[in-house]
């Protein structure tokens, strides 16, 4: 018979919200620790989504809907990891660049990263230098993470780079780029510190920018 995690970790992969959220009602009654839960089950499902995403076996709409499942149960999880006192691996402020109102992507990347164990301030769409810099400043963010799929907002990942820079911030954070135009030429032209072309590459790129 499977266990609680499995069925968690395939209530996910099927993107059967319902289900998740049921099975992690069960464990936690059971008595599995919620860190458990977090680890073997939803990261570990959404590990799994990101590999299958990069085989081409799984496409854009079945990565949103595991990626939906997968939060409906952390919803739950929440309260009980601040009692165990878990901490997420990063804090990660992400947002599309100035003048630029696609989010679909950007809200997916969000989504990995938090199946990944990281805590997200979104910052939305449009969102200009100096408001990244705020989140920098005010929520000791520890990665910057900007969308762009206009070649013509592009230019705006280098003035918020820049803006870090002349705030005396760009050593405190990582910067990681994407977005459909984006490239690691590109990352490399406006120093950033990394470049992913995809959701699931997203997640493993922020993790491994914050050595976990
Ligand atoms: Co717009 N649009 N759009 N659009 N739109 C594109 C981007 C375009 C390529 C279409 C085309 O002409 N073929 C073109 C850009 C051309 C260019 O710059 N070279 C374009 C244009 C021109 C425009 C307008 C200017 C049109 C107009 O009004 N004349 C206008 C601009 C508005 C603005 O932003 N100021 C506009 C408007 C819109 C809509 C509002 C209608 C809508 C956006 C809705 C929304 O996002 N809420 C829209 C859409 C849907 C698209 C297309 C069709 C799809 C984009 C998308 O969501 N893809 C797009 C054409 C296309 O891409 N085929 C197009 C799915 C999404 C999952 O992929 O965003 O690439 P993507 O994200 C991927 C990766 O790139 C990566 O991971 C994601 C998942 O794997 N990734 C990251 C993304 N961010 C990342 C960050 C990371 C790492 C990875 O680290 C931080």
């Amino acid at each position: 018979m499977a266990s609680t995690l499995e069925e968690i970790r395939s209530g996910i992969l099927d993107g059967d919200m319902h289900l998740v959220e049921e099975k992690v009602q069960e464990a936690l009654a059971q008595g599995v620790p919620a860190p458990e839960i977090l680890n073997e089950g939803l990261i570990k499902a959404m590990t799994e989504v990101g590999r299958l995403f990069e085989e081409g076996e799984y496409f854009v709409p079945e990565m949103l809907i595991a990626a939906r499942a997968m939060k409906a149960g952390l919803a739950i999880l929440k309260p009980k990891l601040v009692d165990a006192d878990v901490k997420p691996v990063g804090k990660v402020a992400a947002g599309t660049v100035k003048g630029d109102l696609h989010d679909i992507g950007k809200n997916l990347v969000c989504m990995m990263l938090e199946g990944a164990g990281f805590e997200i301030v979104d910052l939305g769409t449009d969102v200009a230098p100096e408001r990244f810099v705020d989140a920098v400043k005010s929520q000791g963010v520890d990665i910057v993470a900007m969308s762009a799929l206009l070649t013509t907002t592009m230019p705006n990942m280098k003035n918020t780079i820049d803006a870090l820079k002349e705030a005396g911030l760009r050593d405190r954070v990582k910067v990681m780029i994407g977005g459909a135009p984006v490239t690691q030429a590109y990352a490399d032209e406006v120093g950033a510190d990394g470049y992913a072309p995809d959701a699931s590459r997203a997640a493993a790129l922020a993790r491994a920018l914050v050595g976990a």
